[in-house]
């Protein structure tokens, strides 16, 4: 297998930490798709990475779809639950995960324009989602020691990478100092050795 990413994007933090909870042997192409001679669109039309190219050819990009798609071929140990009523509650926590990570990098982004052209009220914008999305993650670990149970899930490895983006992008919204479970939780994720060998170049 073969996984197209950017060693800080998010996103392919979720599947290369998938691969490694399920010690799945993959080669990683470093590709960024921003750059103007990147290959990326050549197998993903909308030119994001990751983009996961299996053994036999075939080509899977968005992360959640490709988190199913290894989770489907090699169920060992189960991320998501097989059975599709159960696995709502699972994918909606991924989805808020995924909307942290959309809000900051949307952030980021816009913190990146000239500041003749830097929308400040977007910016706040994203700081809201983020701020809510932590709030609701917080709320859910107060139920359970997962953000939906005691076994590791693809939500719990998209609240992971949700978490080391802040850090990485974000340290001021300092999510260590919220919530004591947020706080446990976070630390044990980024701790685990799928995270430790995925955490970006600094
Ligand atoms: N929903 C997608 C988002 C992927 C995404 O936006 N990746 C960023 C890198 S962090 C990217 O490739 N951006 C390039 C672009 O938007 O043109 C997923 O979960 O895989």
């Amino acid at each position: 297998m073969r996984l197209i990413c950017s060693l800080t994007s998010p996103y392919a933090r979720k599947i290369r930490v998938v691969l490694a909870e399920k010690s799945l042997p993959f080669e990683l192409v470093e590709d960024i798709p921003w750059n103007a001679d990147s290959h990326v669109p050549d197998f993903n039309p909308l030119g994001k990475v990751p983009v996961l190219i299996a053994d036999d050819g075939s080509v899977w990009f968005d992360s959640p779809v490709v988190a199913e798609y290894l989770d489907v071929v090699h169920p060992s140990p189960r991320l998501m639950p097989s059975d599709r009523q159960a696995a709502l509650p699972v994918r909606q926590s991924e989805a808020l995960a995924d909307g942290i990570i959309d809000a900051a990098v949307l952030a980021f982004l816009e913190r990146a324009r000239p500041a003749e052209s830097r929308s400040q009220a977007n910016i706040d914008r994203q700081y809201g989602k983020i701020e809510r999305g932590l709030e609701a993650l917080g709320r859910r670990l107060e139920a359970a020691a997962g953000v939906d149970g005691d076994q590791l899930s693809i939500a719990d490895i998209a609240a992971g990478c949700a978490l080391g983006y802040l850090d990485l992008r974000f340290p001021d919204v300092d999510w260590r100092n919220r919530c004591p479970a947020l706080t446990r939780y976070g630390e044990a994720l980024l701790s685990r050795p799928s995270f430790r060998a995925s955490s970006p170049p600094a």
